[in-house]
C-alpha cells in the first residue's frame, strides 16, 4: 500500500561492512566524524556566528568568510521538528528516490556509485543562477547513526575519472554539508509520533569553485537554505504521517 516504507531501506543502525572495505572508507569516517562532531556544537563563543534568519523553531547563522574574492561562507541552521524521527529526516535526505521532491535548486542527479547501504557517490548539476556559470558538484554521501536516537547524514566532495571538473559548460563546486538530527521523548514513556522531538543540526560550506558575484550568491543563500530547510523537514513530516515511527 502507499502507506509502507520498506524498513530494510532506513539507514542502518551501524556501520555496512562493504563501506569499511572501500577505498573512500578512511575519509569518510574521518570527515563524517569531524562534521558531526562540530554540527552538535553550539554557535556561542567567539567564533562570530550571525544570526541571518529566523522562523518559529528556525534559526540560521553565517560566518562571512572570503577566499580571494570568493565567498566561501560557512553556515550553520538549528531546527526542532516534533513527530518524526532523526533516523527518518536523515533517511528521507539521504535516499536519492525523494530529493527531487524537495531539492528545488537541482537540476540534475546522477548516481555515480552505490557503495554499500549507508554509502553513495552523487554527481548533481544545479539551477544556473545569472550571471554566473552552472554549477556542478560530484560527492559521496553517508549515513550514519552516530549514538542513542541520533542519525546524521554527511556529503562531501570527491572525485572521479568519468567525471571530470570544468569540462562542459560547468564549473564544479565544492561542498561539504552535513545534517546531524538527535530524537527526545518523555522519560519513562515509549516513544511515539505524538511526544517524539528531533533537534536538527545542518552545516553548509560551500566553495563556488570559480568566480561568482559575492552579493549574489550572498542574496541566493540568504533566500534559499531557509526555504531549502523549512520545505525538506515539512515534507518529511508529510511521508512520516500514518506510517509506523521508526526510532
Ligand atoms: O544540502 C542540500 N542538498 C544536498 C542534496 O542535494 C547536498 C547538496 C549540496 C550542494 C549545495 C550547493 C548549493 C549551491 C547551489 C547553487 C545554485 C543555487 C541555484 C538556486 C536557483 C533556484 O548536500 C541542500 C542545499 C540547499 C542549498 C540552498
Amino acid at each position: 500500500s502507499v502507506h509502507t516504507r520498506d524498513q530494510v531501506d532506513l539507514p542502518p543502525p551501524a556501520i555496512d561492512n562493504r563501506l569499511t572495505v572501500h577505498s573512500l572508507w578512511p575519509e569518510i569516517d574521518r570527515i563524517s566524524t569531524e562534521q558531526i562532531q562540530a554540527a552538535f556544537e553550539g554557535v556561542g563563543g567567539d567564533i562570530g556566528w550571525q544570526l541571518f534568519a529566523e522562523e518559529g523553531d528556525m534559526k540560521m547563522y553565517r560566518r562571512e568568510v572570503e577566499v580571494d574574492g570568493m565567498v566561501m561562507d560557512p553556515l550553520k541552521a538549528m531546527h526542532k521538528v516534533r513527530g518524526v524521527s532523526a533516523r527518518e529526516m536523515c533517511h528521507y535526505f539521504f535516499n536519492p528516490r525523494y530529493r527531487y521532491e524537495w531539492e528545488t535548486t537541482l537540476e540534475t542527479m546522477t548516481i555515480v556509485e552505490e557503495i554499500s547501504s549507508d554509502a553513495m557517490v552523487f554527481h548533481q548539476t544545479f539551477k544556473r543562477i545569472w550571471p554566473a556559470s552552472q554549477r556542478d558538484a560530484l560527492f559521496w554521501s553517508h549515513v550514519r547513526s552516530s549514538s542513542d536516537y541520533a542519525y546524521a547524514v554527511t556529503n562531501h566532495s570527491t572525485t572521479n575519472v568519468d567525471y571530470p571538473a570544468n569540462t562542459g559548460a560547468c564549473i564544479r563546486l565544492f561542498v561539504t554539508v552535513c545534517l546531524a538530527c538527535r530524537s527526545t521523548y518523555p522519560a519513562g514513556e515509549q516513544p511515539t509520533r505524538d511526544n517524539v522531538t528531533t533537534s536538527i543540526a545542518y552545516c553548509s560550506t560551500v566553495n563556488p569553485g570559480g568566480w561568482a558575484p559575492a552579493g549574489v550568491l550572498r542574496a541566493v543563500y540568504k533566500r534559499e537554505y531557509p526555504k531549502f530547510l523549512k520545505r525538506f523537514t515539512n515534507y518529511v513530516v508529510q511521508q512520516c504521517r500514518d506510517k509506523p515511527l521508526a526510532m
